[in-house]
């Protein structure tokens, strides 16, 4: 006979207890950084100084980017700025061997848990070339996407295949606020608490979507209150504290690998920066919200962590930052010596191009100096 009946509710209490909260917010490092609270995670020196290296990394990427964007360059950029522990925190908790990472739009420059190749390809996607959007076997990272929220069902295809399958490993997704009001996201995780699958859902409240403050998003208490409807835990977590948010994304991913099922992760953080560089958030973000902001910098937090610890210095501040250039250096260098079409993003699209947009290929085909049908370089 069918089972007809619903059981209880699932407590978020019991997923990550060892961790001290302000509020229902999970912390480990005070905003200073300077105090451990409660009972830290054991997480090695060395890994947490790879997690600032990558913090680091992600900054530097994001800014040259944006510079890269102002140089007429590169295209249309994203900023991570302040938002730089919530992946670098999670990808530390994950095993890139197994678990895949379906990100939005923000994350890519944060991922250099998962290989080399991810830097990579966000520069070729930053200069419009089509393999920006193709990730080589073996990592296990998905493209940026812009449609939002498109990318939450693609997450949990993939944790129900390594469900069905067997597999050691679980999927996480990353969301903004904003993109957590689409129907995607509310039937996707309807979907993945039937089924149990293993996968995270990793949902960055930076305070906006464009222009949006999250008041004007949902009247919900909170993001991570919405998991109750779904039967699976939702904890918030403090998205400036990489150490918290490798805890609670360590402890879902425990969870998962159990045959427990998903939880709800809300990275409470802060978008330091515009929306993208066709923004101008001067216009309608109170100077106050953000200068509050600054003083939890997620970098400087780690950075005095590590200090305190004597794990970290100016000189190896300096070696961060070189290194970091480094990559940046070699990720566009490649970029820009793989040649793209002029014309190649009416590619990819269509299986066959409509009379309008095959009318505009020839225009713009014309005006470069090409003969219709003959590609440009
Ligand atoms: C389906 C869809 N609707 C609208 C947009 C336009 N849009 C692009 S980004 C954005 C805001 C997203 O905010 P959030 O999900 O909070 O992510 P954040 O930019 O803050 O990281 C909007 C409305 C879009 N890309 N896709
Ligand atoms: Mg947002």
């Amino acid at each position: 006979m069918a089972d007809t009946m619903l059981g209880t509710a699932v407590s978020a209490e019991s997923l990550v207890p060892r961790l001290s909260r302000t509020g229902d917010v999970h912390r480990v490092l005070s905003d200073d950084g300077l105090t451990v609270l409660g009972s830290a995670p054991a997480v090695p020196d060395s890994e947490v100084g790879a997690m600032l290296d990558e913090m680091v990394k992600a900054r530097v990427a994001s800014d040259r980017l944006f510079a890269l964007q102002r140089q007429g360059r590169a295209g249309t950029h994203p900023p991570i700025h302040g938002q730089e522990a919530v992946v670098v925190g999670a990808a530390a908790a994950l095993d890139p061997a197994w678990d895949w990472v379906v990100p939005q739009y923000r994350e890519l420059v944060a991922l250099g848990r998962y290989g080399s190749k991810v830097l990579e390809r966000a520069c070729l996607y930053q200069r419009g070339h089509p393999e920006g959007g193709h990730f080589p076997a073996g990592v296990r990272v998905f493209p940026s996407q812009i449609s939002l929220a498109a990318q939450i069902p693609h997450a949990l295809g993939l944790a129900w295949g390594m469900q069905l399958k067997g597999d050691p490993g679980v999927a996480l997704v990353f969301f903004g606020d904003g993109a957590s009001s689409e129907g995607d996201f509310y039937e996707t995780a309807n979907f993945a608490g039937v089924l149990g699958a293993p996968v995270i859902f990793c949902l960055v409240n930076n305070g906006w979507a464009i222009s949006t403050p999250v008041s004007a998003q949902t009247a919900a208490p909170t993001f991570a209150a919405k998991a109750a409807a779904f039967g699976f835990p939702g904890v918030r977590v403090d998205g400036n504290d990489a150490l918290a948010v490798y805890a609670v994304v360590a402890a879902a991913r425990e969870r998962a690998l159990a045959g427990d099922g998903p939880t709800l992760i809300e990275a409470v953080t802060y978008r330091m920066g515009p929306h993208t560089t066709a923004d101008d958030p001067k216009r309608y973000v109170p100077a106050e919200e953000r200068e509050a902001w600054t003083a939890r910098d997620p970098i400087a937090r780690l950075r005095a962590h590590l200090e305190a610890g004597r794990q970290w210095d100016d000189e190896r501040q300096a070696r961060a930052e070189s290194a970091a250039h480094t990559a940046v250096d070699d990720a566009w260098a490649a970029a820009e010596a793989t040649p793209v079409a002029a014309d190649a993003f009416f590619e990819h699209v269509y299986a066959e191009l409509s009379p309008r947009l095959q009318a505009q290929r020839a225009e713009l085909r014309a005006r470069l100096g090409g003969e219709d049908g003959a590609p440009c370089r």
